[in-house]
């Protein structure tokens, strides 16, 4: 088989605000991030009314990666990194999210951080919004859905564009943006497009409002980055969970290939520039989307992207309901079937290695551009022995077996792949359930859900493994 590009970018993935910590730090705002309590295991973390004392907010310290970046990213070091992804705490370019003037020492952070980065020879590949809001316009404007929130974003990226343009080259504008598709989710609305719902809202018509505005936002600092910096690598992010129709029959077909249109047309959108024809005739159909002028379809045509980065952690699988038909009003949760053919982690999520393969054949055929994995990876619980060591062979396993789809999607299919960047490499704050016990790190951190430990960092097993799978570029699993 043929090798990997030898420009490959290997790498690891994280999130400001599963990380950072110091919440309040050198004039850091409130973000939707900082008022979500921890969760449980299948327990939904809950979005409180500002912040409430006496209430875990796990978010608020996480890992003090603000303070310990210089001795972890020594670290990534040692890992062979040679691309390091993370988000930049809009709260902290601009706390309010509408405020005159950008926080200089927010920008300073991150200028360290990249400088620190780029010591070692590790590329920054950088989100602009990873579910972190100001909580300001949350409250102010419910989130995207106030279109003078485009141009507050656009403003954030014009500054981070300009403030780090010769220090990034790889850029994505917002984290997992179709995951609002499950517009029923109160944790993904609020994370995704700062959404809050207090009453019975048609949740699906305020999704597909915002959503376009997110998009118009996000093809405006697309077309502006590009003249900040004509070398700028600016992709989108979406989740990409391959949705499988339970068996044959015709219907449940139709109906997994629906699900993929409704989950799917945001990165059409950001690739293409247009509305797919299906989501045209769908929310016509259902009046929603009821402000979209012909200057926004010509801004989404002027602002496409440069590649498509997706995380992939699962595939799902989809049954229609006895007695539903196709054309009914389908709750997307409703329809998830059990796959008697796949595994699942202590999170009960799907383990499906060649649903990656199957992932990255299907983005590539749809859109022709560059992909970029940038989040892959294994929840699980980590058991740390008496002399401090981590055996962690299930991640290897998971990883493993990840890996070598990816490969023969490169070297058999001929997808054209930048990177791979595995999520939480470092342990980190869970987003969806607030835990530090899930678990997806190649470094451990001292933390429990209570917050209590020493936040000390240390190597487990697949510490090594990863390092060697880095630098033999993909050839020793
Ligand atoms: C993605 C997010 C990440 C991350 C990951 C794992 O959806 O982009 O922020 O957390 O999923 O999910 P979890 O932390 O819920 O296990």
């Amino acid at each position: 088989m043929a090798k990997l590009p030898e420009n490959f970018l290997w790498g690891g993935a994280v999130a400001a605000h599963q990380l950072e910590g110091a919440w309040q730090t050198d004039g850091k705002g409130m973000s939707v991030a900082d008022v979500m309590t921890a969760g449980a295991n299948n327990v939904p973390r809950e979005i409180t009314d500002g912040v409430i004392p006496g209430k875990n907010y796990p978010n608020h310290e996480a890992i003090d990666f603000y303070h310990h970046y210089r001795e972890d990213v020594k670290m990534f070091a040692e890992l062979g990194l040679k691309a390091f992804r993370t988000s930049i705490a809009w709260t902290r370019i601009f706390p309010n999210g509408d405020d005159d003037q950008p926080n200089e020492a927010g920008l300073k952070f991150y200028d360290d951080l990249f400088d620190e980065c780029l010591k070692y020879g590790i590329e920054p590949v950088i989100t602009l919004a990873h579910f972190e809001m100001p909580y300001h316009l949350v409250q102010k404007y419910n989130g995207f859905s106030d279109r003078r929130v485009i141009d507050l974003f656009v403003r954030f990226a014009e500054t981070c564009f300009k403030r780090y343009k010769d220090k990034v080259k790889y850029w994505m504008t917002f984290n997992e943006i179709n995951n609002q598709s499950m517009f029923n989710n109160d944790f993904l609305m609020a994370t995704n497009s700062g959404l809050i719902f207090k009453g019975n809202e048609n949740r699906e018509a305020a999704m597909y409002q915002a959503a376009h505005y997110e998009l118009v936002a996000s093809a405006k600092a697309v077309q502006l980055g590009h003249e900040i910096n004509p070398d700028f690598q600016i992709g989108c992010m979406i989740n990409f969970t391959p949705l499988y129709p339970l068996n044959a029959a015709p219907n449940n077909i139709m109906l997994a290939e629906k699900m993929m249109q409704r989950r799917y047309w945001f990165s059409d959108v950001h690739v293409n520039g247009v509305y797919p024809d299906n989501i045209e005739a769908y929310v016509t159909r259902k009046g929603y989307r009821q402000d979209i002028t012909e200057e926004d379809r010509a801004v989404l045509k002027a602002g496409t992207v440069d590649y498509v980065g997706f995380s992939y952690y699962n595939s799902h699988t989809v049954a229609l309901p006895e007695g539903k038909s196709i054309d009914d009003d389908l709750v997307p949760e409703d329809l998830i079937a059990q796959n008697p053919y796949v595994k699942v982690s202590d999170w009960d999520w799907p383990i499906d290695p060649v649903g990656l393969r199957y992932s990255l054949n299907w983005l590539n055929d749809r859109y022709h551009l560059p992909l970029f994995i940038v989040e892959n990876g294994l929840g699980a619980y980590d058991k740390v022995e008496e002399d401090g060591s981590i055996h962690d062979p299930y991640r290897v396993e998971y990883l493993r077996a990840h890996i070598e789809e990816m490969e023969k999607a490169v070297e058999l299919d001929g997808v054209n792949l930048m990177g791979y960047t595995p999520w939480g490499f470092i342990d980190l704050v869970s987003a969806g359930t607030g835990q530090m016990s899930k678990r997806y790190g190649f470094i451990y951190v001292d933390k429990d859900d209570d917050g209590n430990g020493t936040l000390k960092r240390s190597k487990k097993d697949s510490f090594d493994w990863y390092r060697e799978v880095i630098k033999s570029n993909g050839e020793n699993l």
